[in-house]
């Protein structure tokens, strides 16, 4: 027995000893997708001109790290390689900015699944299936701050046809690979100064999204999701979709409401909010990611949060309703790292939350006994999760503990370091 199994067996016993089934946790893990989103790989950029770079929205990548992916075929080597590292079977989250169009300009309005196709057939052949995102920044008509919410119907009428040819997409991609496509809208507007008017773009907005929806499209190939948002760089006053913006949409409308755990006031968490939205809509969409003092999407730890978060849907049994995604960019370490390591640390906190004695725990509370309920959540933070995990990664067939890094850097001197 190698000493990774020997670990394994004793940690098996110790939780077993708790009434938790290491091996039933394992499949249990095994079946939970998390939508990887391409644009960790290129700081956000996307293909529509030879040098896009992220502009506008109030997000930002920071860093230069070398060798960041400059075309399709080179995102899609390097997603290929987070994922030979990351255990289990995942998703692929696309911006409409990772459209390849043969070096011709077609306008976001014009977007069709065949800019896609080479995406689509990349998943295909790695038994993915894909999610995809309307790209509402990075683009003249939105350099004002406002798209969907605009005051001038023209442009607001391009970024409705926007959304409307996202969807189709997002409907192909659910055919073509057989689970449906989570279409997420996430828009900009808002105010960086007190405004006067907070409800004429409300209005607006919400007319866009009506029209945008009119189409009802087969749920087993296309599903749609809206991302609230507090405030961001540039819209400090006023963000038009704000949290009660979506949540009030998404439950009169049957929509998914996606939230983004970087999205609220920096002491609130999203962890706390799963248990009251799921009380009112289906399915929730996440985007995992890391703020630090602002939204500033940094690569997800593990961190208490996002603990949480896990702890949340495993308790809850809410993994069914909810379509995990994640969504960070830091363009100062490799790139490929922070892949996989938020990725991996967003398995490692599933894995943590489903190796909790979830009933011993319940029982304590609900008989009244907070003392042996605070008593065991501190026992069980040390309790050998590591040996089930690694035995986890090796038997998913990818490197066990920090053995990845090692491939992560092979690659950053045989390919990576090619690119200038
Ligand atoms: C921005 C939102 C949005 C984007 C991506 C790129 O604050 O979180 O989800 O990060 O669509
Ligand atoms: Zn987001």
């Amino acid at each position: 027995m190698s000493a990774i199994e020997q670990a394994y067996e004793l940690a098996k016993e110790q939780y077993a000893s708790l009434g938790v089934d290491t091996d039933g946790a394992m499949e249990k893990l095994a079946g939970v997708p998390i939508s990887l989103h391409c644009w960790q790989g290129d700081d956000v950029g996307g293909f529509e001109t030879p040098d896009a770079e992220l502009s506008g929205g109030g997000i930002q990548a920071t860093g230069n790290y070398p060798g960041k992916a400059r075309t399709a075929d080179e995102l899609r080597a390097d997603l290929d390689k987070a994922l030979s590292l990351i255990p289990g079977k995942h998703r692929l989250n696309l911006h409409a900015l990772y459209a390849e169009t043969g070096g011709q300009r077609v306008e976001r309005n014009e977007l069709g699944p065949e800019h896609f196709s080479a995406w689509i057939d990349w998943a295909k052949t790695n038994g993915m299936g894909m999610d995809f995102n309307p790209s509402y920044f990075s683009h003249p008509k939105a350099d004002d701050g406002f798209t969907l919410s605009h005051a001038d119907d023209g442009i607001r009428r391009f970024w409705v046809e926007h959304g409307i040819a996202c969807r189709h997409v997002g409907a192909a991609m659910g055919k073509a690979l057989g689970s449906p496509s989570v279409v997420n809208v996430w828009i900009p507007d808002g105010y960086k100064d007190t405004p006067v008017d907070r409800k004429t773009p409300r209005e607006r907005l919400k007319a866009s999204l009506d029209e945008m929806f009119a189409e009802q499209l087969d749920p087993k190939e296309e599903l749609d999701a809206v991302e609230c948002k507090l405030f961001g760089i540039g819209s400090e006053s006023c963000v038009i979709g704000s949290h009660e913006f979506y949540m009030g949409y998404a439950m009169d409308k049957g929509k998914l409401l996606c939230l983004d755990s970087g999205h609220f006031h920096p002491t609130e968490v999203i962890s706390d909010k799963l248990s009251s939205v799921l009380m009112y809509v289906d399915e929730i969409l996440l985007h995992v990611s890391r703020g630090v003092r602002w939204d500033s999407d940094h690569v997800v730890t593990l961190s208490d949060e996002l603990r949480a978060i896990a702890e949340e849907l495993v308790r809850g049994n809410y993994l069914d309703r909810t379509h995990i995604g994640l969504d960070f960019f830091d363009a100062s370490i490799n790139r490929i790292a922070a892949w996989v390591i938020g990725t991996r640390n967003m398995i490692k906190a599933l894995l943590l939350a489903m190796l909790e004695p979830t009933k011993m725990l319940r029982d304590m509370e609900n008989s009244g006994d907070f003392t042996g309920r605070l008593a065991m959540l501190e026992e069980l933070k040390t309790l050998p999760s590591a040996a089930v995990w690694d035995y986890y990664c090796g038997r998913q067939e990818v490197p066990v503990s920090v053995k990845w890094l090692d491939e992560v850097r092979e690659y950053e001197s045989e390919v990576l370091a090619k690119r200038r």
